[in-house]
């Protein structure tokens, strides 16, 4: 299949057109992107890398031995097989398993099958692998035990949900990047505001607008403080404040400024009483009452490591101006991840909240590019999943716990649930060795199912712990319509080549189950995927039309350009909420922001924002051990572990390793320089990195972002680390709390030595699952 036609299509980080040159696939962002992101470079190698997957794979020691528990996953080597036959084999087991009557007692509405399946996959509203694993389970089971919330924000949705309503709303509602731009006076961003993880959007964005507003703030005179353990989780202007508290104590320091407007009476009474509850519980924790200590600027400067005067400055600047606080996922991906947001919520309430425009508190404004934006008036193309009638869940970072543990009891939202029984794991879109904390647990935990299932285009360190692999398209190899909340165009993704090898679409992998279990016609409704489009997209033609706009139909669609979509002028959540507290109240205990929740104190936490120590941070007895706080964040160059292969990934590795950045004095005083290997350990495990000394980072803090492929290999004399640079290697599977149980794999305590003598190469990404004979 040749192109020479520019083609429209998209990415979770953007927009663009494609053409076919000699040299492969040359990208063009979509014009109407005023700051593309450099992530787009990584596509055309997806096309033909030697880490793509062409046939069915099966697991050696699964095809001799059957299915069962099976500690070889993870270090076995498979067997190529043709699909007729890899698809008897995967029904088979299913049946085994129940799936085919999904009304027959033996189904069990799949309550010993794990689809939660977690992962981003890629943008398209019908292609999404997640969405497709759902829908097939539902029909063939009538159910699976799921999961809930995400990676990205579990301890801080759960919280925010508890005390202000809905996260989700809070995130994404509200036009906050157009505030900031033009009347927002002070901005504290706790996270910064990283102009990299912006480039992202779950589903795709077509207009990257954060760099230009924060310029135009500046320009205005608006004052922007970033708050962060790496200087430049913000873009460069000189005019920025940057302070850098010892990771995890944000909610000290932010304690410490609401301590000092208290004392300085500096509150705003009218506002708390109309708009909030429980302030008194806070308050007598703001004045020691109930711990006997005062929470002053300075006991938070002994806590966080930023002076007392700067923080005592900060309170008063933001008393003064229309001040918005927003606290990034980061924070929240950590022990105790609750509190930060909750503070920072508590903080904006008691200067006044969100009743003036530009002013009060929003969610992860830096985390997510299409958060803060203008919402949509009418609705996405979207799947339907089917009905989950097995009601079962998880949170979503509980996976290892679920394995190792059946039958045990955990507590979530301050409920007690137990852990299901899981015998088979069916995975698509997802890379759990990429995701999850401390990955020689999770490989504990792999080998307890009878049978792993996974759809991946390639092969990566979660298919080399399955026992069947179905090689899928990636998005460039089908048609799609590409949209995301808050993002203003429809875009219809045009095929751009052919599929790779004997790689299917998950859709069509999913019919080929369905038929041999007998519910082909439910998963598919005996649809095309090209009806299935049309279908999906006529919801929204539909509602289009209905509002009086000229829409193309389906094919028009797919073969014009991209289409604007209308902007909705709706109020949002908290908006309606100032206007009305009593009318438009928000969903919690008492209709208000809460400062006190019943629940959370029921749930064995404060019942209010509040200093928990973490196990893992500087001030701690373990930093006596581990002296350095690795800082697991996002990556520049890719997302998350996709397309690691690509130019832009494999640019900012040294010897396709992946750098670990530390401050340039610690790296002196351990004899390390550019570009050395060094060793990152704990008890947990070991990851190795090339290191970058750097003055933008805290003292005492390394940060390596996610994202290499895991590759575990024995280093003489100090066991097994992985080769590649995977952080996973050694943050902790613990959650942020009982209460949300969140993923807290942002932050964890490590030692480094610099590596001398042999030192191990990196593992292509083409030798990460061994495939070997046919
Ligand atoms: N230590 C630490 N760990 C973290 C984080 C952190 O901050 N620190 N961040 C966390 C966060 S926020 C997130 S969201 C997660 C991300 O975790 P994931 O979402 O699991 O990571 P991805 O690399 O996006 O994995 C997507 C997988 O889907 C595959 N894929 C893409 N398209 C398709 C398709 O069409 N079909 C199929 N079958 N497969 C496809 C890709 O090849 C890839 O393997 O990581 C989390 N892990
Ligand atoms: N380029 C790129 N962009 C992405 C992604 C990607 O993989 N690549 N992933 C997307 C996804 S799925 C998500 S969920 C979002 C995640 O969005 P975030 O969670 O906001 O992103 P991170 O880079 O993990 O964290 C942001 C910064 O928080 C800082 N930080 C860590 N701990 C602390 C702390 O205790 N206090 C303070 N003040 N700061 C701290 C770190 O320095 C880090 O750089 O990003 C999205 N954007
Ligand atoms: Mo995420």
């Amino acid at each position: 299949m040749t192109i020479r036609q520019p083609l429209y299509h998209s990415s979770h980080w953007g927009a663009f057109s494609a053409i076919q040159q000699e040299d492969g696939l040359a990208i063009a962002p979509f014009p109407g992107d005023p700051d593309p992101s450099p992530i787009l470079k990584n596509i055309p190698a997806a096309l033909t890398h030697p880490a793509r997957l062409s046939r069915p794979l099966i697991r050696r020691g699964w095809l001799e031995d059957g299915p069962g528990p099976d500690a070889r996953r993870g270090s076995d080597d498979y067997v190529e097989m043709d699909w007729e036959q890899a698809l008897e084999l995967a029904a088979g087991e299913l049946k085994r398993l129940g799936a085919g009557d999904p009304d027959s007692p033996a189904a069990n509405h799949g309550r010993h099958v794990f689809g939660g399946s977690y992962g981003w996959s890629s943008a398209g509203r019908f292609h999404h692998a997640q969405s497709q694993v759902h829908r097939f389970l539902n029909m063939a089971f009538g159910g699976y035990v799921a999961s809930v919330d995400t990676y990205s924000t579990a301890a801080g949705s759960v919280i925010l949900d508890t005390v202000a309503g809905n996260s989700g709303r809070i995130s994404r509602e509200g036009c906050w990047w157009e505030h900031i731009r033009e009347t927002t006076e002070l901005v504290i961003a706790f996270g910064g505001l990283p102009i990299r993880n912006l480039s992202v959007s779950p589903g795709g964005s077509s207009q990257h607008i954060a760099r230009d507003c924060i310029a135009a703030a500046l320009k205005r005179g608006c004052h922007i403080v970033s708050v962060s353990p790496l200087r430049d989780d913000i873009g460069g202007a000189d005019e920025i404040t940057r302070y850098q508290p010892r990771p995890a104590t944000d909610v000290a320091m932010m304690i410490g400024m609401a301590g000092h407007l208290l004392a300085r009476d500096l509150v705003d009474h009218a506002y708390i009483a109309k708009y909030t509850s429980g302030w008194e519980a806070f308050r007598a924790y703001l004045e020691g009452t109930t711990d006997g200590q005062p929470k002053t600027p300075d006991w938070a400067e002994a806590i966080c490591g930023v002076p007392a005067s700067e923080i005592r400055a900060l309170a008063e600047e933001a008393a003064r101006k229309r001040t918005l606080v927003t606290v990034g996922y980061g924070l929240q991906r950590a022990e105790n991840g609750e509190q930060p947001i909750w503070m920072g919520l508590a903080l904006s309430a008691m200067l006044g909240g969100g009743s003036r425009k530009g002013a009060g508190f929003t969610y992860a404004i830096g985390s997510m590019g299409n958060h803060g934006k203008p919402q949509l008036s009418v609705p996405l193309p979207t799947l339907p999943q089917g009905y989950n009638k097995s009601g079962d869940f998880i949170p979503v970072a509980r996976i290892s716990d679920l394995l190792l543990n059946p039958g045990a009891d955990y507590t979530y939202r301050g409920k007690t649930r137990r852990y299901a029984d899981i015998r088979l794991v069916y995975w698509a879109g997802g890379n759990p060795f990429h995701h999850h904390q401390d990955l020689s647990r999770l490989r504990q935990a792999f080998s307890r199912p009878d049978t792993v299932i996974v759809h991946d285009s390639v092969g990566t360190a979660t298919t080399a712990h399955a026992d069947i692999i179905f090689p899928a398209t990636i998005t460039a190899e089908r048609d799609d319509i590409g949209a995301s909340a808050g993002d203003p165009y429809l875009m219809p993704m045009q095929r751009l080549a052919a599929p790779f090898g004997e790689a299917r679409d998950d859709y069509d992998i999913f019919c080929d189950l369905s038929a041999r279990l007998g519910c082909r016609e439910a998963f598919s409704e005996n649809r095309s995927s090209r009806e299935w489009l049309a279908h999906l997209y006529g919801k929204t033609e539909e509602a289009m039309r209905r509002r009086g706009f000229d829409v193309p139909d389906f094919d028009g669609l797919m073969q014009g350009g991209p289409l604007p979509l209308p902007v909705s002028d709706t109020p949002s959540m908290m908006e309606a909420f100032h206007t009305d507290p009593v009318a438009k109240p928000l969903d919690t205990e008492t209709g208000k922001i809460l400062f006190h929740s019943e629940l959370v104190a029921s749930s064995g936490l404060p019942g209010h924002p509040a200093w928990i120590e973490p196990q893992e941070w500087l001030g701690g007895a373990l930093a006596q051990t581990h002296p350095f706080q690795l800082v697991a964040n996002q990556p520049f160059g890719r997302l998350h572990s996709q397309l690691d292969f690509g130019a832009t990934s494999m640019a900012g590795k040294i010897d396709g390793r992946e750098v670990a950045r530390l401050n340039d004095a610690d790296a002196a005083r351990l004899g390390i320089a550019e570009g050395d290997v060094i060793r990152i350990f704990n008890a947990r495990g070991a990851t190795l990195a090339a290191a970058r000394p750097s003055a933008e980072v805290l003292p005492s803090v390394v940060q390596l972002s996610t994202g290499a492929w895991y590759a575990p290999r024995d280093i003489d004399g100090t066991g097994l680390a992985c080769v590649n640079g995977n952080p996973n290697a050694v943050t902790a599977d613990r959650p942020a709390s009982p209460f949300s149980q969140g993923c807290a794999g942002q932050i964890c305590l490590v030692s480094i030595e610099k590596l001398t003598g042999d030192i191990p190469p990196a593992v292509p990404h083409e030798e990460i699952l061994r495939k070997r004979g046919a």
